[in-house]
């Protein structure tokens, strides 16, 4: 098994890594209302109007702001998510993957 490189046996397993987490980042920009904003974090980060309104205010004042921390897979699905929603409201907000 795994931890006996000098002889010594234990009782680790081989078992799958656990998955790689991945921030999804919102960024800045200068026309994206701010109320467009929180809805994207209430719809899609389930966040109250509470903590969607201080992450929005974080992006706003330093640039950038963490929306969640979640798996590649659903990371991924969030990012087209919030480009898709945005887009079809004709505002440039974007939206990006960060390995955690
Ligand atoms: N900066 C935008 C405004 O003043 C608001 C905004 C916040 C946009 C967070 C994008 C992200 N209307």
């Amino acid at each position: 098994g795994g931890g006996d490189l000098v002889g010594i046996a234990t009782k680790t397993r081989a078992r799958p890594k656990k998955p790689s987490m991945f921030k999804v980042l919102m960024l800045n920009d200068d026309y994206t209302p701010m109320e467009f904003v929180v809805m994207v974090l209430k719809r899609f980060f389930h966040m109250d109007l509470e903590q969607a309104t201080r992450v929005m205010l974080h992006v706003h004042q330093k640039g950038v702001g963490v929306c969640g921390i979640f798996p590649y897979e659903i990371a991924e699905t969030k990012v087209n998510q919030v480009m898709d929603f945005a887009r079809q409201n004709q505002h440039p907000l974007q939206c990006t993957l960060e390995k955690a």
